[in-house]
Parts: C-alpha cells; structure tokens; sequence
C-alpha cells in the first residue's frame, strides 16, 4: 500500500518528467555563472515574479536569510516580522544567529497580515542610539501558520508604501507565492509588486526535490550572490537541480488549483467527523489546520502513530499550538486518497 504524506507540501516527490530532465540537463559550473540551464531558470523565474534579476538557492531557509544579510548589511539592524512567520519561527534564529539582526516581532493576524499601525509604531525613530536601526519588513505569503492563507497585492501595497516613506526594504517570504497566485486568481507578479526581494520554493508544491529562487534588483541580487557564497550555498553543476525548477515554474505553477481543490473536498469530509473543529471556508490554498473537542476519545499524537500504522497515512501534530493538526495537500494527493484519508479517519474516529 502507498504511503498517503499529508505532513507537507516538501515531502513531494520530483515528477517523471522532471527526473528525465535532470538527467539530460546542459550544465556548466554556475560560480563562473557558465551553467546555461542555472542561468534560463533564473532569468525565467525572475520575469514571472516581475523582477530584474534572480539567483537560485539551496532552500527557502537560505533564501529568507540571504535575503535578510543583504538588506540588514550592518549588526543591529531590526526587521519587523510576524512572531508567526517561518523567519522569525523556524529559520534557527539565523538573522540574529549570522547577521546579528535584531527581530521585531509583530502578532500575525488570523488573515495572515500584520497591523499596518503596529507595523507604523514598530518603526525605530532615526538618530537616537538606544535603538536598533529599522532597516526591512518581512511578509509570508501565504502565511503558513494561519493555514496557508494568500495575502492580497492590495494588503502588499499598502505595505509597501509604508517601507518606502520610511526608507525600509520589503522582503516577502513567498515560500509558496504560486498557490497565493492560484488562490486569488492574480498573477504572482502583481502579489510582490511592491517588494524589493522575494523568495519562492521549488521544491514544495511545485515538486521540484531541491532549490528555492530569490529574486530583486540586478544590483540586490549581485550582492546577494556574493552574500550566498558566504553562506556555502554557491554550487556548481547546478542546472541539474534547475533543469527540474524549470518545469516546476513553467508547468507545476499552472495546476496548484488542484490541490486547494482537493484540500477543500478533505476539510469538508473532515468536518462532518465527529470531535473535528475545523471551519473549511477558512481553508484557501493546500493546508488544513484543525484541533479536536476536549472530549475526543483519541489524544492527537496516538491519532497520529494509528493513522500510519494501520493506513499508512502521515499526518504532523503540532504540540502546543492552537490548532494542532496540520495537513497539506500536494501533486501526489490524489482525489481518490482524499477519499481515504477521509474514510479512515472517521473510522478511528467512531
Ligand atoms: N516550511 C516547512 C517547515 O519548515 C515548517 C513546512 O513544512 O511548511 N518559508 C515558509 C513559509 C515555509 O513554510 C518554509 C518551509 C520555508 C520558508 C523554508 O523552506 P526550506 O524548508 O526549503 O528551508
């Protein structure tokens, strides 16, 4: 029997396609910037994001963090953050860690966005040397702490106006800006107009097995390409990981619709479960959050280990979070395993 993974959209597995891809990629070594293949996705991918330039990373870990030394070049910079975000959550604190960059973390509302006042306020008044120097907004989008909730080019905007009166850079985090694109039915160039960098994955619904692009200005990514050197993430034969990129963006970004299709059509089967709290208007993209009455018979984590025991299914418990399941769905979430997911979770659940 198949193992059904619904812990995350990184488990996917690179396609048939890409695989042969790979193997027959032109290559070159992309620290001379000779891997033609290295040199196609990032141009493409910085076209697509609206972007004059791109450079393509190990993970979305370092292209948040590439990000971040770039923008905040001097220690005791400040960036404003979600405290929900994945930098300032789960990057091992590398801002502050490697850069000595100082987090301002604001409470990431329920819709995904940041207070526009409390980003305003955030703001470190110039010239007075108590305070670390404001220097970057970071935003996710879609947040994925909320349950992968797409972020507007409206909301963006407004952000963005903010960064510039202030003489701040904008980072998205849009680690799966292509499933914000779908959601919202807007191109992912309009999401990240405003912003002066932005990150996005490969390797997570797009299926692509490594890489992640940042892309900005010809003149933020040359500095970025030397910032990722200092990281250890220049890498040579490149192109055959960027060969999969190049059908991850050209043709994995078209059918994302798909999995927020199968997504809603799981979180509705789940909701008619007896003990499930889950609210599938509130599910947008791929993911699903949800916790269980106080009087379920079944604690989280034994939900967990019977779900994989008995149906090979793989689902994450989050301890100590407000909504402590979370599933997402991806390329290999079919309809049909929807449909199991479903069945078996009412039958542990009865
Ligand atoms: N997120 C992972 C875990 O680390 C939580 C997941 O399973 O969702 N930004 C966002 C918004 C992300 O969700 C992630 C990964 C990253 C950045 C980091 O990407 P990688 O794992 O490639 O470093």
């Amino acid at each position: 029997m198949d193992t059904i993974d619904l812990r995350s959209d990184t488990v996917s597995w690179p396609t048939p396609k890409m695989r042969e891809a790979m193997a027959n990629a032109p290559v070159g070594d992309d620290v001379y910037g000779e891997d033609p293949t290295v040199n196609q996705l990032e141009a493409e991918a910085a076209e697509m994001l609206g972007k004059e330039a791109g450079l393509l990373v190990t993970s979305g870990t370092q292209g948040n963090i590439t990000a971040v030394l770039t923008h905040c070049n001097t220690r005791g910079s400040e960036m404003i953050v979600g405290k929900q975000a994945h930098i300032f959550r789960y990057e091992a604190g590398s801002a502050s860690v490697l850069g000595g960059v100082h987090p301002n973390t604001l409470q990431v509302n329920p819709d995904g966005t940041l207070d526009l006042d409390a980003i305003r306020e955030a703001i470190r008044p110039g010239g007075n040397p108590h305070f670390p120097r404001t220097r970057l907004i970071c935003l996710e989008n879609t947040q994925g702490t909320v349950g992968g909730i797409p972020i507007t080019a409206e909301y963006t905007a407004q952000v963005g106006e903010i960064a510039k009166q202030n003489g701040l850079k904008l980072h998205v985090d849009g680690a799966r800006i292509f499933n914000a694109a779908a959601a919202l039915g807007v191109p992912a160039k309009e999401l990240v107009a405003p912003a002066d960098s932005v990150s996005f994955c490969l390797s997570k619904g797009l299926c692509a097995p490594v890489g992640s692009i940042l892309v900005g200005s010809k003149e933020f990514i040359d500095e970025a390409r030397r910032t990722r050197k200092m990281l250890g993430g220049a890498m040579r034969q490149a192109g055959i990981l960027a060969a999969a990129g190049l059908i991850a963006i050209r043709e994995m970004t078209q059918r994302l619709h798909e999995d927020h299709t199968n997504a809603c059509a799981l979180a509705e089967g789940l909701a008619k479960i007896p003990y499930i709290r889950l609210d599938p208007a509130r599910v947008r993209t791929n993911m699903i959050l949800f916790d269980f009455a106080p009087d379920t018979p079944i604690a989280p984590d034994v939900l967990a280990t019977r779900l994989k025991n008995e149906h090979n299914i793989l689902i994450r418990a989050y301890a100590g979070e407000t909504k402590n399941i979370r599933l997402v769905t991806h390329y290999w979430i079919t309809p049909e395993r929807v449909e199991q997911v479903v069945n078996a979770m009412r039958t542990l659940l009865s």
